[in-house]
Formats: C-alpha cells, structure tokens, sequence
C-alpha cells in the first residue's frame, strides 16, 4: 500500500546572517554559486528595514530616514546555504542622470550574472499607488522572467480597510493577484512567517525551471 503523506511547506528557520560584501559591481562579486533572493524596490520602501526584521538583527543592513543612501549592492549570507542581495534602491529625485545610468548599469549587470537566482522581492510602499520606478521594475521582472513576489511595506501604517482597499489596487497595477501580495510590517514582523514560506518555496525550485 502507499503511503500518503501531506507536504506543508515550512518557514525557513533563519539560524544565521551575516554581512558578506558591498560591491559597486557584481560582476567583482567572488561568491557566485549559492542560490539567491535578491530585495529590490524604491529608496526608503524598506528593503534595509526588511532584511533586519527576517534576519531579527537591528543593524545587519543599515537603515536610514534619508533615502538615497544605499548606493551599492549588499550581500548577506544566511544559514550558510543563500544569499540574500540588498539591490541599490530606485525613484530617489535628488540623483543625477550619470547616477541614474550607473544605477541601471548595476541593476543590468547583477540580473544578467546572478545565474542562482531564484526569486525577486519586490517591495513597494502599501500606502501609495505604485510609481512609475515601481512599474518599470514590475515590467523588467516580467519582461525577463525572474520570478518575484511583491511585498507591500509598512503594513503597520494602515488600518484594516485602508489595506483592504489598497491591495486591490497594488495589484491591479504590478499584474498580480492580491492575495499573492505579502503586507510585511518590519515594525511588527507583520508577514514574516508568510515570506520565509515564500522563500522557501523559492529555493525549492530547482534551477531549470527558471528562465
Ligand atoms: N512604520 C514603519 N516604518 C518602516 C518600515 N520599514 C521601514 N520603515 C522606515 O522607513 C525608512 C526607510 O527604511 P530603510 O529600510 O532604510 O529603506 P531602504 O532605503 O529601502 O533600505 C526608515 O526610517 C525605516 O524606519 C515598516 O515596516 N514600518
Ligand atoms: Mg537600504
């Protein structure tokens, strides 16, 4: 007779984070290999503040009030088993055209070398409509087939029904359903258990899967 057994899928158990690197290039990046979870989102959507609530370190990834500080691509290394990239953030005013190109010259080069790359976390502000940064991102994502989940940050900021009426509308503009969005509160650790699940799932999917 078979045996029956029910597959739940687990949290990853986050045992251990440590800071790898920050590189101005990836392509200078020596540890190449091990799956991936990169962050991506505008400057001051959170992704520091994230990283630091999954990891339940305060200053693992260093935050700020002013955005535009991350100017580099940050690894941290987890279990000894991923690394999970901190991706320079976008949509900041005060910058350049030069940073701008130099921005999208990183981003360009970090998707076309990160082969173990499993999946992308989108982050976007769960209080405001998408910008036109976030939806360039969401189309780039599409366009070239990493897979990604969207999380909406500072969950904490809105009541019940202003999220209720918001997620819709998140949705509706990164072409995703609403109930794949993770709210994520890095003040309350809001989402965190439903992320890990998601990156574990992530991590589970072998390589040629992927695009
Ligand atoms: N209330 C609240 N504030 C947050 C949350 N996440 C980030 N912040 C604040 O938003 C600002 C930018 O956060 P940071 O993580 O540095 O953003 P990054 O530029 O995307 O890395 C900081 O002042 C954080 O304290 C959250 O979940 N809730
Ligand atoms: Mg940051």
């Amino acid at each position: 007779m078979r045996s029956l057994t029910w597959h739940w899928s687990k949290a990853v158990e986050i045992k251990s984070a440590v800071f790898i690197t920050s590189l101005p290039r990836y392509t200078s990046f020596t540890g190449m290999g091990l799956p991936q979870i990169a962050v991506a989102g505008r400057s001051n959507v959170g992704k520091s503040s994230l990283i630091n609530s999954l990891c339940k370190q305060r200053n693992l990834a260093k935050t700020s009030s002013a955005p535009g500080k991350t100017r580099l691509i940050n690894v941290f290394l987890i279990n000894n088993a991923f690394h999970l990239i901190d991706l320079p953030g976008y949509g900041y005013a005060q910058v350049s055209k030069k940073e701008k190109e130099s921005w999208g010259t990183m981003m360009d080069e970090y998707f076309s070398y990160s082969e173990h790359l499993k999946h992308v976390l989108h982050l976007v502000d769960i209080r405001h409509e998408p910008s036109a940064d976030d939806r360039q991102m969401n189309a780039y994502l599409y366009g070239h087939g990493f897979p990604f989940s969207v999380v909406a940050t500072k969950a904490d900021k809105l009541s019940r029904a202003q999220r209720g009426a918001m997620l819709p509308k998140l949705a509706r503009v990164l072409a995703v359903q609403p109930w794949e969005i993770i709210p994520y509160s890095a003040q309350n650790n809001e989402g965190r258990v439903q992320l890990l699940t998601r990156m574990e799932e992530a991590l589970n999917q072998p390589d040629d899967l992927l695009l």
